[in-house]
């Protein structure tokens, strides 16, 4: 029998839409359009280990990174439902150098932009590890009618409408954010829709995970080394030292210390001051997401959602998680300044 309390996206999304007498549902078409295409990536991710799909694609992307198939894939999945839906007017994707402007009579009508990064720690595919898709939505700032602009995707992440991530794992889950609450649907492979399963998801104000590649600390700012020695050496009273867990799978360690709590760091190095992460696709969605949860995200000295994007894909620092640990990181910071 089937449990009528659940609801699927679909009726959280409409559900949502009732409470405000103009809305258009055309955000409830997007997730919609979203969740189709991670249904399909989910179908191809989980037989990546039976088919030829598994593999590098010959490709190198416009970071000048190795493409594997599934990227390519998840890409065109995204695109595909996005430019034949009538929700969105443009897109832009770590797998795409520019902005696509869908530009036709149906889309140019649409007032949402999106930016995904379509199969994120690709890297891991290979493993078996679980990787992820992460979105984000804005508003278009170009009149309704016409093609939409590189303004309309260069606007800080403070402006998102929604964002939001997949994680194809142990089971295929999709968390998204609207100002009023992040929710969490898992795919129930029996009807094939995901359903609601985290219901105002809150991220616990002081977590005990940090997670942060270790192997890079002696190119840290001295300041992010005294954050790592202060998680080591938390005393028994605190509860002793923190727990560190760094999948290297962004989506799938967001997820954890966002349900667990817990901090998450990609610093700038010695090397690559600007870390490696993204801030349109990769950052910002995350932020969004986490302050909606009660948590926090900055570049070190910035919150992520205030920094004015110059470029689609723009590399920051990230430091993300719970409010208790942000704060703790932050009087480390504070006390190594960087001339
Ligand atoms: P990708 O976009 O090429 O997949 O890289 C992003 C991934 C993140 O998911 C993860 O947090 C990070 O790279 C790990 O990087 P590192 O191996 O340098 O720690
Ligand atoms: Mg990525």
């Amino acid at each position: 029998m089937m449990n009528r309390n659940v609801r699927t996206l679909d009726e959280f999304t409409i559900q949502q839409l009732r409470q405000f007498p103009h809305a258009t549902g055309e955000l409830s078409n997007l997730l919609r359009d979203i969740g189709l295409a991670a249904k399909r990536v989910n179908v191809e991710v989980n037989k990546a280990g039976l088919v030829d799909i598994l593999g590098d694609a010959d490709l190198v992307n416009v970071q000048g990174e190795d493409v594997k198939k599934l990227d390519v894939y998840a890409n065109q999945q995204f695109e595909g439902v996005l430019r034949h839906g009538i929700s969105c007017a443009g897109i832009g994707s770590e797998e795409i150098d520019d902005y696509i402007a869908f530009d036709d009579s149906v889309s140019n009508q649409s007032k949402y932009v999106v930016m995904f990064d379509p199969l994120d720690g690709s890297g891991n595919i290979d493993v078996n590890v679980s990787i992820g898709t992460i979105f984000a939505v804005y508003r278009r700032v170009s009149p309704v009618g016409g093609p939409v602009t590189r303004a309309d995707f260069l606007q800080p992440g403070v402006r998102q409408v929604a964002a939001g991530y997949v994680v194809y794992g142990s089971s295929t889950m999709l968390v998204y954010a609207t100002r009023r609450g992040v929710n969490g649907f898992t795919l129930d492979p029996s009807i094939g829709e995901f359903t609601l399963s985290h219901p105002d998801i809150r991220c616990p104000g002081q977590g005990r995970i940090y997670s942060v590649n270790h192997g890079n600390f002696f190119r840290y700012a001295p300041g992010v080394q005294a954050y790592i020695q202060r998680c080591q050496r938390k005393e028994k009273e605190d509860g002793g030292p923190y727990t560190q867990r760094y999948i290297g799978s962004m989506v799938s360690d967001l997820h954890r210390n966002l349900v667990k709590g817990g901090i998450f760091m990609y610093p700038g190095t010695t090397d690559k001051p600007g870390g490696k992460l993204r801030l349109m696709y990769e950052c910002n969605p995350f932020a969004f997401i986490m302050e909606v949860a009660g948590g926090r995200a900055t570049d070190g000295s910035r919150r992520i959602l205030d920094i004015e994007p110059t470029g689609l894909h723009q590399r920051t620092p990230l430091f993300i998680g719970s409010s208790g640990m942000m704060d703790e990181l932050e009087e480390c910071l504070a006390a190594h300044p960087i001339d």
